[in-house]
């Protein structure tokens, strides 16, 4: 099965390059040794300079960013340019310097600048980290004491981006990358000058919690396409990566204690396509990688339900202890695993401690939707077991929001999915102390179709355009659910229809960013119509990086050149076969998959 969205190249002018046009950065004029006076060529060369930089303008507002940020203040006398020179320079913290080599090495590429990496004092230079400890006194002072906030200051002679923890400098360099002009985005150099509008963005989140979940049961997809979805996750500052590990179409992590999951459980996916499951060494690959960008991810074993790739590699598990055929179908809640043998929490245990052992995050997701066969006390005396294992594993209960009628352990969290803001059940258990984490079926479902005529997609819970994805407030989405018992949002993106990366970013882009924005920004910094226009600036970004997207109606993308397209989602490269995982790489070293 492979249905490839053909209307998804997306027809966008790459950033027009300007051969001419050379950094403007004045260099102070050297003067003859005897006279003291500057040379006729030094003259020329500073007129020269200073006449390009007149003619520099930004391509982008400095409000132009997506999500939208808490507070901007343009100052258009103090545009920067960015000198071919420049160092980044950054505090002397470990953290805090691999947020500057991230920078570096996001702007290498297209400016072919060389950008060294050095610590702050004693130079501050043009491109400045500072982790400053919030203080009520100094620079610090407008820094959130929120641990994600950070202070973007841009001035004719220098970006200063100021936060009070890496993670706040991490999201100050993603707003900084979208003032840059689109070209940044060029894995080649482009010449062109690379300005930055003027002016201070003083920003942080309204959620702590902002996600998206890949389905990689449904269809598996390598480490590299992970770390590219954790690429764009990064650029809009979400935090979260919820990887949903285990259905019936295949089980895709490797657990030494019951290693026939993934070898035998791991084979199949949906339509009979090829499956494949992580080793340890990926499953650690994509955690590290996802941690040097400040995503955070949450391994899901789905349970007691969408078991079948358990049950085929362990009949023990059954409730008749039969193996079931293999399962490549897209039917839900026929699959579970038996709750009244003994057996079952030992695997439940096994599994939970393996996976925990692998993920430095504080989440364990343990599924529990659609579990149609395991009703009522057998339900819920289910996933009072599962939750206890994770309390003891030291970890934070995540589950469908079906759980909720299964009773409260610490700070444990229901992931809601449904359609209509009413949820009793919900509401309940929210005030026995449960949070929540929105993800609702007809907003945040990214595998739901954009419109009748889109190819790939479900549309159970309705069509999902943009405008739809942007318009819903978290705060006031489900009855008797106050704001502060509203953790974040996350998007799912369910697999069942979509088998490649070049269908992932189909399905992601545009409508990621519109849900960033509803997790990121305060309502009264959001508003469609400049949603559309900021977002709309961002076509020629993602075509700049290769990223295949939606060109929705709704957004006023700019016009495109003839003849320019994304490559086919056809040519994207497949899915490793089963145990042909792609090859090691040092995470530590490797700039951004591409
Ligand atoms: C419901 S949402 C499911 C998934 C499907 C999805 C398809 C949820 C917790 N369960 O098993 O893949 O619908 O949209």
């Amino acid at each position: 099965m492979s249905r490839t969205p053909r209307t998804g190249v997306a027809p966008v002018p790459e950033q027009p390059s300007r051969p001419d046009a050379a950094p403007t950065r004045a260099a102070p004029p050297t003067v003859t040794p005897a006279t003291g006076t500057p040379t006729a060529g030094t003259l020329a060369r500073s007129a020269a300079q200073a006449a390009g930089r007149l003619l520099t303008r930004p391509t982008v507002g400095l409000g132009d960013v997506v999500p939208a940020p808490a507070s901007v203040r343009p100052r258009p006398a103090a545009d920067f340019v960015l000198p071919a020179d420049a160092a980044v320079r950054v505090s002397a913290d470990a953290g805090a310097r691999e947020v500057a080599g991230h920078l570096a090495e996001l702007l290498r590429p297209a400016t072919g600048y060389p950008l060294p990496v050095a610590d702050l004092p004693p130079a501050p230079g043009p491109l400045q980290l500072t982790l400053a400890a919030a203080t009520p006194q100094g620079p610090a002072a407008t820094v959130s004491a929120d641990a994600e906030g950070y202070r973007l200051d841009v001035d004719p002679d220098a970006v200063r981006i100021t936060a009070g923890t890496a993670t706040g400098l991490f999201h100050g360099v993603q707003t900084l990358r979208q003032l840059l002009p689109a070209a940044v985005e060029s894995r080649t150099p482009v010449a062109q000058h690379w300005v930055v509008p003027g002016g201070m963005i003083v920003d942080r989140p309204r959620f702590p919690y902002r996600g998206a979940m890949l389905d990689v049961a449904r269809h598996f997809f390598g480490v590299e396409e992970v770390c590219r979805v954790i690429d764009h996750l990064a650029r809009y500052k979400l935090n979260h990566l919820h990887l949903h590990l285990t259905d019936d179409q295949g089980w895709r992590i490797a657990v030494d204690s019951w290693p026939r999951l993934a070898t035998v459980g791991g084979r199949t996916a949906v339509g009979g396509d090829p499956g494949g499951w992580y080793t340890a060494a990926d499953y650690r690959r994509i955690v590290a990688y996802a941690a040097r960008r400040h995503v955070t991810v949450v391994p899901e074993v789905d349970l007691p339900g969408h078991t079948n790739a358990a049950l085929v590699a362990y009949p023990e598990l059954a409730p008749d202890k039969i193996a079931p055929p293999p399962y490549t179908g897209t039917e839900v809640g026929f699959s579970y695993v038996d709750p009244t043998d003994e057996r079952t929490y030992d695997f439940v245990a096994d599994v939970l401690g393996e996976v925990a052992a692998l993920t430095p995050g504080p989440w364990l997701h343990i599924g529990g939707d659609e579990a149609y066969k395991v009703k009522g006390a057998a339900y819920t005396g289910f996933v009072e077991r599962a939750q206890r294992i994770v309390a003891g594993l030291g970890r934070t209960v995540v589950g469908w929001h079906q759980i909720a009628p299964a009773g409260q352990v610490d700070g444990r969290v229901l992931q809601w999915w449904g359609t209509d803001g009413d949820d009793p059940t919900v509401a309940e258990a929210v005030r026995r102390g449960a949070r929540v984490i929105l993800s609702p079926g007809n907003h945040a479902y990214l595998d739901m179709k954009y419109a009748p005529d889109t190819p790939i997609g479900h549309d159970w819970a309705g069509l999902i355009d943009v405008h739809r994805a942007y318009h819903w407030d978290p705060a006031t989405h489900l009855t008797g659910v106050p704001a502060e018992a509203v953790l974040g949002v996350e998007a799912p993106l369910w697999t069942e229809s979509v088998t490649s990366l070049a269908e992932i970013e189909f399905m992601v882009f545009p409508r990621l960013p519109a849900l960033a924005e509803v997790a990121w920004s305060t309502p009264s910094t959001r508003s469609w119509p400049g949603f559309r226009e900021r977002l709309a600036g961002h076509g020629p970004r993602w075509h700049a990086a290769g990223i295949a997207f939606h060109p929705s109606p709704e957004i006023p993308w700019p016009a495109a050149p003839a003849g320019r397209h994304l490559p086919d989602a056809a040519e994207t490269h497949r899915n490793p076969a089963p145990g042909q995982l792609s090859p090691a790489r040092d995470t530590a070293t490797t700039p951004d998959v591409r």
